[in-house]
Parts: structure tokens; C-alpha cells; sequence
């Protein structure tokens, strides 16, 4: 109590009592297993990390309030679009199993919602976990309609935490640090909107990879770090790239390099200030955490609602037990710091046994395009004495390890809890899917063929099966086993953040060099240390591996169970934008029949 009444901590509650929390938000109603949301979305003056802009607010909320829900829980969540242009709400990571009319991706599953209009998406969380939902027409992400999901397990599910030691007391107070998980949404935002930044990419000719603000929770600030700390901070494998040139004082790979961007007309002046230089600074909220410090443990679901940015995450001298990837669990593992690429989500676990005092949340962008950081606090109190020092980073600007004592997390080394071998499936199908650009810098394939943003106003494939060109869609059998093989080509790539929507896939294996292979069959008798079939990777996201000194590829495998029309997409909004997606077509022979209320004229 004599903190309480001492200086210290009293700036530190006002400030919690002040502001606006992002934690587990209010269900507006539940009837039994039924819980009902209503979201009113608008388009108005925000000030992201600081910067005046036009965002999408949720019930005038940035970001959108989380959602709690519980394993078997229906979910009613009724959209209202009082904005000027249409949009969609797509629930990331959750299977839509027997609802892919409620999956969210116009020109697939539905007519965009009009301005002034509703549209009622219901699902069951049949899956337990941290997901998110997010704006899903044009780039609407980027305008920040985004909040995180939570589903506790059903009690039948067995949880991971008596892998690591401990005695019961111990386990108790994980499962209770579980229970009571606080969302950690980070993110990035731009000074241009959506529309703003297409429109630039389309007169410049460039891929817009840069973005002017780190956010934790919707918080940040911009930092304009100088031409010394840029030029100092510059990576070996930014260097590889720059050549004799300099990153700008954005931080950003410079948009006249063609390694980057390939050798495609361009007009660099058709680029306002911001998209690849020009850093204006300006300050923005904090985000502080306050975790309960009478508790050994608390519990953070990490979540990328990150558009462009590959984000870096450490807590200082705070190590963190990651125990669920993309809502399942894994064997928990103890790592100083996490990256986490665009749609991905991570859980963990951290032990409060520190003294009392600020602990720094640094993030950090990690890929070549670009160094950006940011920041936020963790302060507790646990009786231990006050800690007056500047917290020890584990990561810096650039997001690389501060010494070789840091853990960095390694996904080789993740194993699913529990696992599932996927080793004696028969394979009916196996697709291998070109990711190159497509004639324009911004514009790119996944496939043959390039995604085009105009089908999003097309007739949708669920209704209209027969529509799907040939070069952009996957027909499936129900019941089948499809792998995807994502062949990167040998252009400088960064790495691609593939999600799925309905069902989670297996992450057979990846490599360097050509997929020249009939099969995976084929692939793992001839490079078998680049697969793992028996305790595979379980996720809806997963990044290509980079290309920067040849090609590479990706192997995943998925069970053909919920008929319905899904995309498969990179999560960078940009490449989305530009293309880089498919429609796959899941059980055409078992097509469903859409219900009355989802009908469309
Ligand atoms: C930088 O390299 C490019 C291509 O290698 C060359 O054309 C240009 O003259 C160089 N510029 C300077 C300032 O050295
Ligand atoms: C390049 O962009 C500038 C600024 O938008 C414009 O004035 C100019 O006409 C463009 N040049 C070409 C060749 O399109
Ligand atoms: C980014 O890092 C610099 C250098 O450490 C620091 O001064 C600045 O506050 C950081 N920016 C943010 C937004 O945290
Ligand atoms: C990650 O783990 C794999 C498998 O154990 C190992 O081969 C690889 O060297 C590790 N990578 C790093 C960067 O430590
Ligand atoms: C791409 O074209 C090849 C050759 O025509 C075809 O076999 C394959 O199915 C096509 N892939 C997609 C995804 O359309
Ligand atoms: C699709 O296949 C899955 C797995 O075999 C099965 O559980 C499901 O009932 C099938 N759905 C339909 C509509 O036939
Ligand atoms: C695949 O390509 C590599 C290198 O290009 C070559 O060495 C190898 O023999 C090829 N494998 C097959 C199965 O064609
Ligand atoms: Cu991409």
C-alpha cells in the first residue's frame, strides 16, 4: 500500500484509469450459447500514432473492441456500413465450417455490404484460440477496421502447460493467466489511405512496401530517426540490396532500386510525401499493459493485424513461453523474441518475477524493406522492490537479437500440441502456384494468373460456381487431401505471408532452388531433410521463404471438409491488392445450398 501513497506508481494508475483499455470487450448479448454483436462502421478524422487521417472506426472505436467468446459458441455479428463506399468483415483463422456465406470475401461468399447497409455474418467458433477479424474489400485493412478474437477452449481440450516444469500450484496459475489472456494487436498505418496509396502505386508504378508507424494496441508515434542512426543501422542484407545507394529518411529501400522493385516503368513523382520518404515525426498515445502483479504468470495473445510491416516482438527482460500458434496449441517453448508476419498469431505465456517497475515492449520491422520501431510499457509491481534503471533490450531497432544469449524463436522447432501425422494421406490433387510479378512492379501472381480487384464486384463464386476462370480458381472433391506448392521465382521477394480461409493447413516443408518435382512424393525422396510429415506445422498463415539468391519454395497440405468458395492469399494488403490470390473451390461436389436470408437478387 505505501506505494500507493508514495509518487511512484500514482501517474501510472491515473493513466490506466484514464485511458482507454484494450482488453476482452463487452458482449452486447448472449443468449445461451448465442452471442450477438452489433459494429456500426464510419469513415472519419482519426489521428493514428499521431498522424490526421480519415480511418474506419468500429462503434467509433480504434482498433474494433476484441471479441470473447467461448469454444461452441454461435456468433451473431451484425455490420452496418454508415461509411461512403462499400466493405466486408472477414473473421481471420476461423474455419467458417458448414457458413461460407459468412467468410467475409466479397466476390466470393458475397455482394460487397453498400454504404448504408447491414449484413448479419453467422458462425460457430468451432475452434478454441486467438484470431482476428478485419475489413476484407480493397484495402480497407489498412484504414484500420481490425480487432482481435478470442475463443477459450471447451474443457475436453488438453492444454500444454505441464511441459513446462512446474509443480501444481504452478499449473493453476497458467491455466489461470490463460483464462484472463490480454490481446496484444500490432500493427502499422500509413500517412495515405487505402485508396490513396493504390492510387499512387498505380501512377508511380511501384510497390508501395513502406509504412510510417509501428502500432501496439492502435498506439504509436512516429519516429524520424535521423540520417546517422538509418545509415548506421542499415543491415548486410539491406546493404546487398541498396548497392551504392542509401535507405531514406523513411527508413524505406528507396523506390528507384530495382532489385526491389524490378525493372518496370515507373514515375517516382507521382509519389506524395510518406509512401517511400519524407518522414514527418508526430506523437501519439503509449500503449501501457498493466498485468495483475498478485499473479506468477499473465497471458498475451500477440496478434499481426500488420498490413505491410514483418513485426518483431520482445518484452525486456521478460522471456516469453510461446503455448498456441494461429489458435492451436504447442509444445511450449522459451524464447526471448517472436516475428511475427502479417495474419499470424502467437500466445504466450510471461512470468511477472521481476521488481516493480516499466518494462519496454519494443517492436520492430524486420523485414529488408524497411526499419521502423516502435514501442510500448508492461509495468507491474510484485512487492519486490522498484526497478529505477532503464529496462535491457533483447532486440533492437532493426529487430536482430542485442546478444547471442537472446532466444530468437525458431518455427523448424515447433511441434503442434497435439500433433498430427499427415504421412499416409493419399494425395488427389497437387497445384504448384507461381508467385512472380505480373508486368507492373505492384501487380503479381499466384498461379497463372494475376487476382484482379474488379472480381470483388462480380457475381460470387459460392452462388455462381461456374463462373471461376480457370486460371484463378482450384476445383476440390470433398473429402480430398490437396497440396499447394508455392514456387517462388528467383527476383528479389520478400517473404510471402500465405493465408487460407476456411480450414487450417499442414506445413509439409520449404527449400531453396527450383520446385522442379512431380510431387511432394517425389520432392522428399530426393530432399527429405527439407520435410516433416509427422508432426507438422497447424496453421492458416505461413510465409513463403524469402528469395533473395534464387528461387524458393513452399509446401503445404489441407483435407478438403467444408465445401464452399475460400481465397488463398498473400496478407501483405499490397500484393493482395495486386493480385496475388486464388479462389479455391472446395467440395464442388458437395456444393452447399446457400440459406434463403443469404440469398442474393
Ligand atoms: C551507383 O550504381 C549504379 C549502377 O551500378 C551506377 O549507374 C551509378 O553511377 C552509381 N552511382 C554512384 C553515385 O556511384
Ligand atoms: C509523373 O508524375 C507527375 C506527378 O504526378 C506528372 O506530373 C507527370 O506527368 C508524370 N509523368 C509521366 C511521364 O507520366
Ligand atoms: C525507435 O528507436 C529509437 C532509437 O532507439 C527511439 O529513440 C524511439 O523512441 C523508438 N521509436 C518508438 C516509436 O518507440
Ligand atoms: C532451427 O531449427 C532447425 C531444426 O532444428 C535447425 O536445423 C536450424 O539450424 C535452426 N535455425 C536457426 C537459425 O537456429
Ligand atoms: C496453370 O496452368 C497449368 C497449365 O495450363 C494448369 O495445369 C494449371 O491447372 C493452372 N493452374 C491454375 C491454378 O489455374
Ligand atoms: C465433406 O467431407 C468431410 C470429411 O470427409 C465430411 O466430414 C463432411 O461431412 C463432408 N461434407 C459434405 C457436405 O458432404
Ligand atoms: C532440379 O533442379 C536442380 C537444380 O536446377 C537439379 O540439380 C536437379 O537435378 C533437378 N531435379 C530434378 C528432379 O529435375
Ligand atoms: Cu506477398
Amino acid at each position: 500500500m505505501g506505494l500507493f501513497r508514495g509518487g511512484l506508481l500514482m501517474p501510472a494508475l491515473l493513466l490506466y484509469i484514464v485511458s482507454f483499455v484494450y482488453g476482452y470487450g463487452e458482449i452486447v448479448k448472449r443468449t445461451g450459447n448465442t452471442v450477438s454483436f452489433q459494429v456500426s462502421l464510419t469513415w472519419e478524422d482519426w489521428q493514428p500514432a499521431g498522424i490526421p487521417r480519415k480511418m474506419i472506426l468500429a462503434n467509433s472505436q480504434f482498433p474494433a473492441a476484441p471479441l470473447e467468446l467461448k469454444q461452441g459458441d454461435d456468433v451473431e455479428f451484425l455490420v452496418t456500413n454508415n461509411m461512403p463506399f462499400s466493405t466486408s468483415v472477414h473473421f481471420h483463422g476461423i474455419e467458417q465450417q458448414d457458413t461460407p456465406w459468412s467468410d467475409g470475401v466479397p466476390g466470393l461468399s458475397q455482394m460487397p455490404i453498400a454504404p448504408g447497409d447491414s449484413f448479419l455474418y453467422k458462425w460457430r467458433a468451432t475452434n478454441y484460440g486467438s484470431y482476428f477479424y478485419h475489413a476484407h474489400k480493397r484495402g480497407q485493412q489498412e484504414d484500420g477496421m481490425y480487432g482481435a478474437i478470442h475463443i477459450r477452449p471447451d474443457a475436453s481440450i488438453e492444454k500444454p502447460f505441464a511441459l513446462i516444469a512446474g509443480d501444481n500450484a504452478d499449473l493453476k496459475a497458467m491455466e489461470n493467466a490463460e483464462s484472463n489472456t490480454t490481446p496484444i494487436l500490432l500493427s502499422d498505418v500509413r500517412q495515405l489511405t487505402s485508396e490513396q496509396l493504390w492510387q499512387a502505386e498505380i501512377a508511380g508504378g511501384r510497390d508501395a512496401f513502406c509504412a510510417n508507424a509501428l502500432l501496439v494496441n492502435g498506439k504509436g508515434t512516429v519516429t524520424c530517426l535521423g540520417r546517422q542512426t538509418i545509415d548506421e543501422s542499415t543491415t548486410i542484407p539491406q546493404r546487398m540490396v541498396l548497392g551504392n545507394q542509401s535507405l531514406t529518411d523513411t527508413g524505406c529501400l528507396p523506390p528507384t532500386n530495382e532489385v526491389a522493385q524490378g525493372n518496370y516503368p515507373h514515375n517516382i513523382s507521382a509519389f506524395p510525401p510518406s509512401v517511400f520518404s519524407e518522414c514527418t515525426p508526430s506523437y501519439g498515445m503509449t500503449e501501457r499493459l498493466y498485468p495483475d502483479a498478485s499473479q506468477p504468470y499473465v497471458s498475451y495473445d500477440l496478434v499481426s493485424a500488420a498490413v505491410i510491416s514483418t513485426i518483431s516482438f520482445a518484452i525486456d527482460e521478460h522471456p516469453l513461453y510461446v503455448y498456441a500458434i494461429d489458435g492451436h496449441y504447442v509444445e511450449p517453448t522459451l524464447v526471448d523474441t517472436i516475428t511475427l508476419t502479417n495474419g499470424a498469431r502467437y500466445s504466450v505465456l510471461v512470468k511477472l518475477d521481476k521488481p516493480a517497475g516499466d518494462y519496454t515492449i519494443r517492436v520492430a520491422n524486420n523485414g529488408v524493406n524497411q526499419i521502423l520501431n516502435g514501442s510500448a510499457l508492461m509495468t507491474y509491481h510484485n512487492g519486490a522492490g522498484v526497478q529505477q534503471r532503464p529496462s535491457e533490450p533483447s532486440i533492437s531497432i532493426v529487430g536482430a537479437p542485442t546478444s547471442s544469449q537472446i532466444r530468437v524463436l525458431n518455427e523448424s522447432t515447433i511441434v503442434p500440441f497435439p500433433s498430427q501425422a499427415v504421412s499416409e494421406v493419399q494425395v488427389a490433387q497437387t497445384h504448384v502456384l507461381r508467385i512472380h510479378r505480373h508486368g507492373e512492379s505492384y501487380l503479381w501472381t499466384l498461379g497463372n494468373s494475376s487476382f484482379p480487384l474488379s472480381l470483388e464486384e462480380a457475381a460470387p463464386l459460392l452462388f455462381y460456381p461456374s463462373t471461376g476462370e480457370k486460371d484463378l480458381t482450384i476445383r476440390t472433391n470433398n473429402g480430398t487431401w490437396v497440396d499447394l506448392i508455392f514456387d517462388v521465382d528467383g527476383d528479389l521477394q520478400p517473404p510471402h505471408p500465405i493465408h487460407k480461409h476456411s480450414n487450417k493447413f499442414f506445413v509439409l516443408g520449404q527449400g531453396d532452388g527450383k520446385w522442379n518435382y512431380s510431387s511432394v512424393t517425389e520432392a522428399a525422396q530426393i530432399v527429405p531433410e527439407s520435410f516433416n510429415f509427422e508432426t507438422p506445422q497447424i496453421r492458416d498463415t505461413f510465409v513463403t521463404p524469402p528469395a533473395a539468391a534464387g528461387p524458393t519454395w513452399l509446401a503445404l497440405r489441407y483435407h478438403v471438409v467444408n465445401p464452399g468458395a475460400f481465397l488463398l492469399h498473400c496478407h501483405i494488403q499490397v500484393h493482395l491488392n495486386g493480385g496475388m490470390a486464388l479462389a479455391l473451390l472446395d467440395g464442388v461436389d458437395e456444393w452447399p445450398e446457400v440459406p434463403e436470408e443469404y440469398q442474393i437478387s
